[in-house]
């Protein structure tokens, strides 16, 4: 067989473009492509709703590649170790209750479990705003990534679904769209984006399941985003909590559902 660099192409464009138009309505969208959102991804793609992630970046992963510092390891506690080993992510204890794994075979190893599970995820689109009917956030508003950075006016497109997850880490972006364009309206105490708080692990990890919640009707939040918004500490380098809170969110959106 000659290979045909046309073909290539039209493989290329058409296969993407099958693939996004079936997208742009989806049961859940989930923003950010990190631990949390994947995590969440793969508990709803596995109990059949079609799911959708926007990643930044070409790569996803978010903030585990480094591990700590660039000491490519990263560090779960024994609550998380039945999600570690749901995605085959081997581990070693390190003592009593801390276990230790790459950092490249987590991110990698979570990231097949979620699109083999049937989570589709679109790596370099940027969630740059929301969609919103009647008080309810309704889908997602997307850019190419690259367009943001060269500064081009283009318009973005439109894809809608049943909710949203906030999965952003850090930047809790979807969390303050809604602050700058709706008002402060999130659920929690003020109405207002509250704020992560200076590192404490313990307080951190433990809050950051409390805090995955709903804050605007049809989206939530996972992740560190979670304490981002309710005000909680970060807790650098330990990672458990973000898979558990990809899985409370997905338990909580599977509730609602039914
Ligand atoms: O930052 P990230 O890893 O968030 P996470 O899943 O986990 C947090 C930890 O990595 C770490 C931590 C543990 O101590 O605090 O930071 O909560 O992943 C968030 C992903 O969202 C992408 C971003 O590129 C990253 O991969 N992202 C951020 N904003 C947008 C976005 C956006 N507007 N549109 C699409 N993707």
């Amino acid at each position: 067989m000659k290979l045909d660099d046309i073909v290539i192409s039209k493989a290329i464009v058409e296969g993407f473009y099958r693939d996004f138009v079936n997208y742009m309505e989806a049961d859940v969208a989930i923003s950010g492509a990190g631990p949390a959102g994947m995590t969440a991804g793969y508990y709803l793609a596995k109990e059949g709703k079609k799911v959708v992630i926007f990643e930044r970046k070409l790569a996803v992963g978010g903030g585990m590649w480094g591990g700590g510092m660039m000491y490519n390891k990263c560090v779960f506690q024994e609550a998380s170790k039945p999600i570690l080993d749901e995605f085959g992510v081997r581990c070693e204890e390190y003592q009593g209750g801390y276990f230790i794994t790459d950092s490249l075979e987590t991110i990698s190893s979570i990231c097949d479990g979620t699109i083999k599970a049937g989570a589709k995820i679109f790596n370099l689109i940027s969630v740059e705003d929301v969609m919103i009917r009647e008080e309810k956030v309704t889908g997602l508003v997307l850019n190419w990534s690259a367009i943001g950075e060269a500064h081009l006016h283009i318009d973005p497109l439109t894809m809608r679904s049943r909710y949203v997850i906030d999965a952003t880490g850090h930047g809790a972006e979807v969390a303050h769209i809604i602050v700058r364009k709706i008002g402060k309206k999130l659920l929690t105490s003020t109405g207002d984006f509250l704020g992560e708080r200076p590192m404490w692990a313990e307080v951190g990890e433990r809050m950051i399941v409390e805090n995955t919640k709903e804050i605007y009707p049809g989206v939530y939040v996972a992740g560190m985003a979670s304490n981002a918004v309710f005000g909680g500490p970060r807790m650098g380098p330990i990672f458990g909590g973000m898979l558990l809170s990809g899985k409370k969110v997905a338990k909580m959106i599977l509730q609602k559902n039914e």
